[in-house]
């Protein structure tokens, strides 16, 4: 159509998000050209039937000062302070991404879940609970499935995990239910501090009719209107309207105000950090207007045991339990970690930790280490920075591989121990993601 005709695009990256744009675009009958940095990019092959080889360029983003665009869709890989784009941006070139395209064009309720750490839990936790109830809803964005990708099904909710990179190019996203559920630091190599991260964060909540918080990290605070209804969840006890936990001599009820819904030993989830993931994607529902007391939902959390490499046991062996926390890949996820395993009355737990650090400040794990860690057992890239961090308050041993760290921790265990594979790092300098590395580990724990 006419509209948006003068406008000269261009796709930025071609990995997962890059090839989803491009496709997207295509069907639109819109033109694009085509630019990564590299010379051989993941998706060269994939878009070959929906552009022109003359559109493509590749071996370095220079040619996009060339080639007159007006609007670039950046994949959330390629970092905005790239000399090339920061220059086109000083100039009014606009910065937008796959999901300001999905936000434009989707026309079902959508749900928009962003945080540190847990958002892959809570996205995949409000699908199930959704899907439940008997709805047809499709979860996407950096949980994997490109988020344009979803859109070639129908749905009646999509469910969109937001990374803060995609969040970034992301101007105008007015989720029907938008929620920030922590901040923590991550991504210090593409941040200045940690507040520059947050803003990247804060922008779920452009622009939405509704809005779900942490009561307990100010940083998750929206600023919107008075008449935007908002929920906030608590791992304390809830005020009205709040989702909360309200405590009985067995355990803890899931309420909402001073109504209990759920008692926690009927939720598969485990550990307190799960349950202010389940609390968050009830806050979401009764925003949805869904009757958060159906039995379906009350099945759904009966049933839903979480995703792999999050916290998941992978086999007690002489009496040790092992578990496989690959996914805690940065410090917030390893705390939860230990705060949710640690024994308060004993150092149970050999932790196994280390990778590729991406410029965090190891410090604050040294206060749950100091009272719920009896070795910490260190690899990979930036092992010697967390040990220094750590020295004061752990005995620890550095390690060459993760096959060196299971022996030694099976060699420390005694009887009752948690033997604990928690990162708090990418798993890049010694593995193609967090899952290979979750792999690796179960693989040696069933070798036992
Ligand atoms: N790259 C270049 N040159 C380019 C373009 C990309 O070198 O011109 C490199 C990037 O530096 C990066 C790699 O290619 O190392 C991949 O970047 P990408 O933007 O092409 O990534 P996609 O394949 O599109 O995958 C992205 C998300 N990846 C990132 O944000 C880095 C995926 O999240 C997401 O699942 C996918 O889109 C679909 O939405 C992954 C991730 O690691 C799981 N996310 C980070 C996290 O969870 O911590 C934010
Ligand atoms: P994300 O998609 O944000 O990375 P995941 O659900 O994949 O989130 O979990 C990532 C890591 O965070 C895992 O190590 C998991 O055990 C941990 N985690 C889960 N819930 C929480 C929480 N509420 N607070 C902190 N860490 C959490």
């Amino acid at each position: 159509g006419l509209i948006g005709s003068d406008r000269v695009r261009a796709v930025v990256g071609l990995g997962k998000s890059g090839v989803s744009c491009v496709k997207f675009l295509a069907q639109k009958g819109l033109d694009f050209f085509v630019v990564d940095s590299r010379e051989n990019p993941p998706g060269l092959d994939e878009i070959k039937a929906f552009c022109d080889e003359d559109k493509i360029f590749l071996g370095s983003l220079e040619a996009l000062t060339k080639l007159g665009v007006t609007e670039l869709f950046v994949s959330p890989g390629v970092a905005l302070s790239n000399p090339v784009l920061k220059k086109l941006a000083e100039q009014g070139v606009e910065m937008r991404g796959d999901i300001d395209l999905f936000a434009e064009y989707v026309d079902a309720p959508f749900i928009a879940i962003t945080g540190s750490n847990a958002k892959s839990t809570v996205t995949t936790l409000v699908e199930y609970l959704l899907k439940s109830i008997g709805k047809a809803a499709i979860a996407g964005g950096n949980i994997g499935r490109p988020a344009l990708d979803t859109l070639s099904q129908e749905a009646d909710y999509y469910v969109l995990e937001l990374s803060s990179f995609q969040l970034e190019t992301t101007h105008a996203l007015k989720a029907d239910v938008a929620c920030m559920l922590n901040v923590s630091e991550d991504h210090m190599d593409r941040y200045d501090d940690l507040y520059s991260y947050q803003r990247a964060k804060q922008r779920i909540y452009r622009g939405c009719k509704s809005a779900v918080c942490n009561k307990q990290d100010i940083l998750t605070a929206p600023l919107l209107s008075q008449d935007t209804p908002v929920r906030a969840f608590t791992t304390g006890s809830p005020d009205l309207k709040e989702f909360g936990l309200l405590p009985d001599d067995k355990g803890v009820w899931l309420s909402k105000g001073v109504k209990p819904l759920y008692h926690s030993s009927e939720i598969a989830l485990k550990g307190t950090h799960n349950l202010a993931n389940v609390l968050a994607a009830l806050s979401i529902l009764d925003l949805l207007g869904v009757d958060i007391e159906l039995p379906a939902v009350a099945q759904g959390l009966y049933e839903f045991k979480g995703l792999p490499h999050r916290c998941e046991t992978v086999a007690v062996v002489n009496g040790v339990t092992y578990i496989n926390d690959s996914k805690g890949t940065n410090v917030g996820a390893t705390l939860a970690a230990l705060n949710g395993l640690g024994d308060l009355k004993r150092q149970n737990i050999i932790l196994i930790a280390g990778g590729e650090g991406k410029d965090a400040d190891f410090s604050p794990l040294s206060q749950p280490i100091d009272k719920y860690v009896k070795r910490t057992i260190l690899f990979g890239k930036d092992a010697d920075l967390i040990s220094t961090s750590i020295s004061d308050v752990s005995v620890y041993s550095l390690v060459g591989d993760l096959s060196e760290a299971v022996a030694l921790a099976k060699s420390d265990a005694k009887e009752g121990d948690i033997v604990l594979l928690s990162p708090a790092c990418a798993s890049f300098d010694m593995y193609k993601g967090f899952e290979a590395r979750g792999e690796h580990f179960v693989e040696l724990v069933k070798a036992l």
